[in-house]
C-alpha cells in the first residue's frame, strides 16, 4: 500500500493538521500511486514558519563556512543518491532518465557552488572620504524565506533557492509543487542527513491556493521566491508589495530560436528537437517559437516534421524513451486547447496534434509531439505560453524581422540563434530582448553558476543562480569607524578640513 507523507517541521515529520492528503501519482501510468502526501492549511504553514523563526537565531551566527560544509555534505549525498532520486523523480514526473539525471546533478552543482560562496560572500572595503576612519559593507542573513516550487525541475529549483538562502544564514520553509512532492520530500531527507539543525529546514506539502497562500500571506516570512506560472506570480507580487517582502519572482517564456539562411542546418535541427519537446515542453527555457529564414524555411521544416514524428513516446523509465508523458490530464487539455486555437487563426498543422493512438500509453498524460507551421505574429499560439510539446514556426525574411518578432511579446527569458556570421551573432546578443541569449545552441541548458531569468513578465529583476543570487538573500550592512578620537564631519570635514 502507497504510504502517506508527512511534513517536516522543527525536528520531526508531522502530519497534517487539516487530516487531508493528495495522491501522486505516475503521470505515465495513472495506476501507479507512488504515495499521499499532505494537504497542508495555514495551521500547519504556521508551525513551519515558526520553527524557521527559532532555528535562525542560532542558525544565522553560525559561521558561513561551517553552513558550507554542511551544503557540501548535502551535495555529496545528492551525489551519491543520484540514480535512486532521477528514477524516483521520472516516476513522479514523467521526463526521462537522462532529463532526470541532469535535474539531480544542477541540485549538486548547485550545491558545491553556495559551499563554496560560504567562503566568499564578499563585502566591499572602501576609503572613507575623512582620515583614520574605515568604511566597509557586508551581508547579513534576512530571517525566514518562504520558497514556492514548481514541477518541472523537482529537484534543482528547489535547490536552486534553497541553497543560497542557507549559505546567506537564512532559513526556510520549502512549499513544492504538488505534483512533485516526493522528490522534495527525499531532498530534505537528506539535508537531515547532512546533519543540518532541526528548523533551518522545513517542508510543508500542499496546494498552492492553500498552503502556498498561507506562506505567502505569514506575517514572519521576510523573503519570498516564486517560480512558476506569470498569473500567480502577479497575486504574490500584490501581497509581496502589501507586506513590504522581498521577493523574487521566475515565471513565463515564450522563447524563440532563430534559423538564418547561413546556418549549419544538421546542428540546427538538433536544437530545435531537443529545445521544443525536451521535457515534453514544460520549461519556461523551452523553445515554444521557430523563426525560419525563408530560404531555407520549407527544407528545413520538412526534416523538422519527420524528426518529431519519429519521436519515441512513452514511460521515461524506459530504455529508447524520448519524450514522456505531461504533467496531468489538465496540462494535456490546456495543449488541446492551443491546438484548437492554433486551427483556428489559421495556421497549418504539420505533424502531432493529438494524443497517441497507442493503446501501451493509455495510461499517461501524453500527447504528440506538435508543429503548426504559417503561425501569424500576434496570434495568439504566437504569444502564449502553452507549456507542452507545441512549436508554432513563423517565416522571416531577414535578422532584422526576426529580432522585432523574438521581442514582440510580454515575456523575456531565453532566445537563441543560428548562424555562422559573428556580426549577427553579436547583434543577437545585444538586441534580443530576454534575460539569456544561446548562440548555435537551443533556448534550454543554463548552467547553475550562471544568472538565470528574464526580463518583462518573466521575472521582477532579480536572477536565481551563479553569484547574483546571493544578494537576494542577503541584507547589506554598512560600518564606519572613526579612530581618529575627534569629530569629523562626512560632507564637511573632508580632507582634514583643509579645503
Ligand atoms: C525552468 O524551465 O523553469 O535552462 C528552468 C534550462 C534548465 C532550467 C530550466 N537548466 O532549461
Amino acid at each position: 500500500m502507497a504510504p502517506n507523507f508527512k511534513n517536516l517541521i522543527g525536528d520531526g515529520w508531522v502530519a497534517p493538521a487539516t487530516g487531508q492528503y493528495l495522491e501522486n501519482r505516475n503521470p505515465a501510468d495513472t495506476g501507479d500511486l507512488i504515495g499521499r502526501f499532505p494537504d497542508s492549511g495555514p495551521g500547519d504553514v504556521d508551525r513551519a514558519v515558526r520553527a524557521a523563526e527559532r532555528a535562525f537565531e542560532r542558525w544565522r551566527r553560525v559561521p558561513a563556512p561551517a553552513r558550507g560544509d554542511l551544503l557540501r555534505r548535502l551535495g555529496d549525498l545528492l551525489q551519491t543518491n543520484k540514480e535512486s532520486l532521477a528514477d524516483g523523480m521520472t516516476r513522479e514526473m514523467g521526463k526521462v532518465l537522462a532529463e532526470t539525471r541532469g535535474d539531480v546533478q544542477e541540485g549538486i552543482d548547485t550545491a558545491y557552488y553556495a559551499a563554496s560562496e560560504c567562503r566568499r560572500l564578499f563585502g566591499h572595503t572602501v576609503p572613507s572620504e575623512l582620515r583614520q576612519k574605515w568604511a566597509m559593507s557586508w551581508r547579513r542573513p534576512i530571517g525566514v524565506c518562504g520558497l514556492i516550487t514548481p514541477f518541472n525541475f523537482p529537484l534543482a529549483i528547489p535547490t536552486w533557492k534553497m541553497f543560497p538562502a542557507l549559505a546567506c544564514g537564512n532559513t526556510v520553509v520549502l512549499k513544492p509543487s504538488e505534483d512533485v512532492p516526493h522528490t522534495a520530500h527525499r531532498l530534505v531527507e537528506l539535508a537531515l542527513e547532512a546533519g543540518f539543525p532541526p528548523g533551518v529546514i522545513n517542508l510543508v506539502h500542499g496546494r498552492g491556493e492553500l498552503a502556498g497562500k498561507a506562506l505567502v500571506e505569514h506575517p514572519e516570512v521576510r523573503v519570498l521566491s516564486f517560480t512558476g506560472s506569470t498569473s500567480t506570480g502577479a497575486l504574490i507580487g500584490e501581497v509581496a508589495g502589501r507586506m513590504h517582502k522581498r521577493l523574487s519572482l521566475e515565471m513565463g517564456g515564450k522563447n524563440a530560436l532563430i534559423v538564418m539562411d547561413d546556418a549549419d542546418l544538421d546542428l540546427a535541427l538538433d536544437g530545435v528537437v531537443w529545445g521544443a519537446f525536451g521535457t515534453t515542453g514544460q520549461r519556461c527555457t523551452a523553445t515554444s517559437r521557430l523563426l525560419l529564414h525563408r530560404k531555407i524555411h520549407d527544407r528545413f521544416l520538412s526534416r523538422l516534421a519527420d524528426r518529431a514524428g519519429r519521436l519515441r513516446l512513452g514511460d521515461g523509465r524506459k530504455p529508447g524513451v524520448e519524450v514522456g508523458p505531461l504533467i496531468h490530464e489538465e496540462a494535456r487539455e490546456k495543449v488541446e486547447r492551443y491546438v484548437e486555437i492554433g486551427s483556428k487563426d489559421g495556421a497549418e498543422l504539420v505533424t502531432g496534434g493529438r494524443r497517441p493512438r497507442r493503446s501501451a500509453l493509455s495510461h499517461g498524460w501524453f500527447f504528440e509531439p506538435t508543429i503548426f507551421a504559417g503561425v501569424k505574429p500576434r496570434s495568439r499560439l504566437e504569444q502564449e505560453e502553452v507549456f507542452g510539446p507545441v512549436l508554432s514556426v513563423v517565416r522571416i525574411g531577414s535578422l532584422e524581422e526576426a529580432i522585432r518578432v523574438n521581442n514582440d511579446v510580454r515575456y523575456g527569458l531565453s532566445s537563441s540563434l543560428y548562424s555562422r556570421d559573428v556580426q549577427a551573432a553579436f547583434r543577437a546578443f545585444e538586441e534580443l530582448d530576454t534575460g539569456i541569449t544561446y548562440i548555435n545552441a537551443p533556448t534550454i541548458g543554463a548552467e547553475a553558476h550562471l544568472p538565470f531569468g528574464g526580463v518583462k513578465q518573466t521575472g521582477n529583476g532579480h536572477r536565481e543562480g551563479g553569484w547574483q543570487v546571493y544578494e537576494f538573500y542577503s541584507e547589506t550592512k554598512v560600518g564606519y569607524a572613526d579612530y581618529s578620537g575627534r569629530l569629523q564631519r562626512a560632507q564637511i570635514d573632508n580632507y582634514g578640513g583643509n579645503s
